[in-house]
């Protein structure tokens, strides 16, 4: 079979320069040329338009009110009070929509016109902030568990997360020469990339750190995962998991939502070269014919996990050690002050879809501005949109809990259990392959449903609610205890069953039903819940696969990988 179209344009790309100067430059169009499209999400942004008015501008025979999308590269979701104040001057002065923390703990800004993109781009590198590789066939940002500083071990693993982040970037030095006016390297393009090689990854390659007992990081959604091991206050190796990944085609049965299998133990020491060897063996083996089977985990279904093992340790030059013990409790976050081992708060904040806005109803983006402006710490932001505060000292507690109280950004307090672990993707009106609403479907659906749960008494249940505008799954729909899947406008696919820690998919339970018929499905099924339950500490997920409402695949079992994940 004949490589994909993509895999040309990155061959012919000199090191993913393209023609993105000349699109850049010119006047004519809002967009840039079909090549450099795909080259400049290698520099972590989207071309995209409005597509609330695409059709009016089509009948008024205009061009698409293009515009793009930035990603930021923020290992583990860091940034200093100083940077959230240049990331929300930022926000304010060149995209609209605000401040948006995506389910990989970095930020995206929207609506940046095409003249406006190398200012913010600036802007963004000023800030000690970059994009490389936030979108792309590469590396992309790190994951990191959120919640910080609640034992020494988080700070290590931290820090060895973004260790690992720096050494996959690629080598080209080409974003410093198109963003940051960096002079040109004689004969660019010819920059080796060790790693990736001239054509980059077949696809988007994507790694996460886990610190058991939380997998707020959802690891095993991850082509790469690290899952800390900890002896006292220690972090004495990670298991690795490979082969995990949400996106689906609907309709089509060879693209599946997988998560991944644990094949082994390492010491810290190497974590490198293992990520290293996951890393070029998906490069030299993933499918570079047809983009939707080019996953990590489709190279492992399509080889054997065996086979996998085999020729990661080959390349690594050691043998993996047996996977360690280890115990997951939960997959969501956990709102309110907390208490680190060092005897600083972090107050975790609830951010609906992770957007953050000054609007007619909030002023959310004022409100973190003013917080950033006496807060000493950090600013971490979840895997689950959502924010904390971090590293508050004991006696600045009260300074902004009143800001928090002022700016309404306690919607935590007294939030339903659905509406604590619920998340949305972007969606429409920015991103080009929603097929439904999502982010701004959300609020609505979360009144409509929480009326429900209050007449079953069900209020304060934590369940997992997840919702994507289309199966490619950003919102990691295929780990939601409820999902729903976007198949058109209005209508999308009841998913239903994952469990509460990130260990089991859910399943497919109606498909393309409109809201009516995904609240009376929602109606009877806490009815049930309410009634037919264990105990009230039995999840929801767990009590629809007890009560033979959805019946989970069982995992195939790989010989020679016996693993106990499930404690
Ligand atoms: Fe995603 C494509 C938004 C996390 C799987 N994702 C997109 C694009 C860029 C649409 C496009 O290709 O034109 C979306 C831009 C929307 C917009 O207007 O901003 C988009 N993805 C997002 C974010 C912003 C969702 C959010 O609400 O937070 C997340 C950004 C993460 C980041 O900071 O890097 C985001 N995307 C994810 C996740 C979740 C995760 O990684 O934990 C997944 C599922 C995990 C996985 O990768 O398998 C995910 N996004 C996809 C896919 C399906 C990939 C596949 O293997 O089939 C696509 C489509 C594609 O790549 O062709 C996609
Ligand atoms: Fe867009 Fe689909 Fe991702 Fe939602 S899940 S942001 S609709 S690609």
């Amino acid at each position: 079979m004949s490589a994909h179209s993509v895999e040309h344009i990155k061959q012919d790309s000199a090191r993913l320069r393209g023609t993105l100067l000349e699109s850049l430059a010119n006047p004519i169009t809002g967009a840039l040329a079909d090549g450099d499209q795909t080259l400049i999400k290698y520099h972590g942004s989207y071309q995209q338009d409005d597509r609330d008015i695409r059709e009016e501008r089509r009948r008024q025979k205009l061009e698409p009110d293009y515009s793009f999308m930035i990603r930021t590269r923020t290992p583990g979701g860091v940034v200093t009070p100083a940077q959230w104040l240049k990331l929300d001057a930022i926000a304010t002065t060149y995209a609209e929509r605000g401040l948006r923390i995506t389910t990989r703990q970095a930020f995206q800004f929207h609506g940046v016109i095409k003249t406006r993109l190398k200012p913010t781009m600036q802007a963004i590198n000023a800030a000690l902030i970059d994009t490389l590789a936030a979108c792309g066939d590469v590396n992309r940002n790190v994951v990191v568990a959120a919640n910080p500083l609640l034992s020494p071990v988080h700070a290590t693993v931290h820090a060895q997360a973004a260790a690992l982040s720096e050494r996959l970037l690629p080598n080209t030095r080409a974003y410093y020469e198109i963003w940051l006016d960096e002079e040109k390297v004689a004969g660019s393009g010819e920059e080796t990339e060790p790693v990736y090689g001239e054509t980059y990854l077949p696809r988007k390659f994507k790694i996460a750190f886990a610190i058991p007992p939380t997998n707020d990081a959802d690891v095993f959604a991850n082509d790469l995962g690290l899952i800390a091991i900890i002896e006292g206050d220690e972090v004495v190796g990670y298991n690795v998991s490979v082969g995990g990944g949400m996106g689906a085609t609907h309709g089509d049965a060879e693209t599946y939502p997988r998560l991944a299998d644990v094949i082994g133990f390492i010491a810290p020491e190497q974590l490198f070269d293992v990520a290293l060897a996951v890393i070029t063996t998906q490069r030299d083996f993933g499918n570079r014919a047809v983009r939707k089977r080019a996953r990590l985990k489709y190279t492992i279904d399509d080889r054997g996990i065996d086979w996998f093992k085999d020729e990661v340790e080959r390349r690594a030059g050691f043998p993996l050690g047996p996977a360690r013990p280890f115990a997951f409790d939960h997959n969501g976050d956990r709102f309110g002050w907390r208490e680190g081992s060092d005897g600083h708060c972090h107050l975790t904040l609830r951010i609906p879809a992770g957007r953050i806005v000054d609007n007619d109803d909030v002023k959310h983006l004022s409100g973190l501005r003013e917080i950033a402006k006496v807060h000493e710490g950090e600013f971490r932001m979840t895997p689950n949109q959502n924010l904390v505060i971090a590293g508050v000292p004991a006696g600045q507690r009260e300074r902004i809990d009143a800001l928090v109280r002022e700016y309404a950004l306690d919607a935590h307090v007294g939030a339903s259990g659905l509406r604590l672990n619920a998340l949305a993707c972007v969606s429409l009106p920015t991103c080009g392959l929603a097929m439904a609403e999502a982010e701004r479907y959300l609020p609505e659906l979360l009144d409509k449903a929480e009326t429900l749960l209050a007449r079953h008494g069900l209020f304060d249940a934590p369940i997992h609610l997840r919702i994507s505008g289309c199966p490619n799954g950003c919102s990691r729909p295929y780990l939601g205890e409820i999902a729903l899947v976007g198949k058109a406008s209005g209508r999308y696919n009841l998913m239903l069953g994952a469990d509460h820690r990130g260990q089991r998919l859910n399943v497919l339970h109606r498909e393309n039903i409109d809201e009516t018929a995904i609240l009376a499905e929602l109606d009877t099924l806490f009815a049930r819940y309410a009634n037919e339950r264990e105990s009230a500490a039995q999840h929801f997920g767990d009590f629809l696969v007890a009560a033979g409402i959805v019946t989970p695949p069982v995992p195939t079992p790989r010989p020679g990988i016996a693993i106990e994940v499930i404690p």
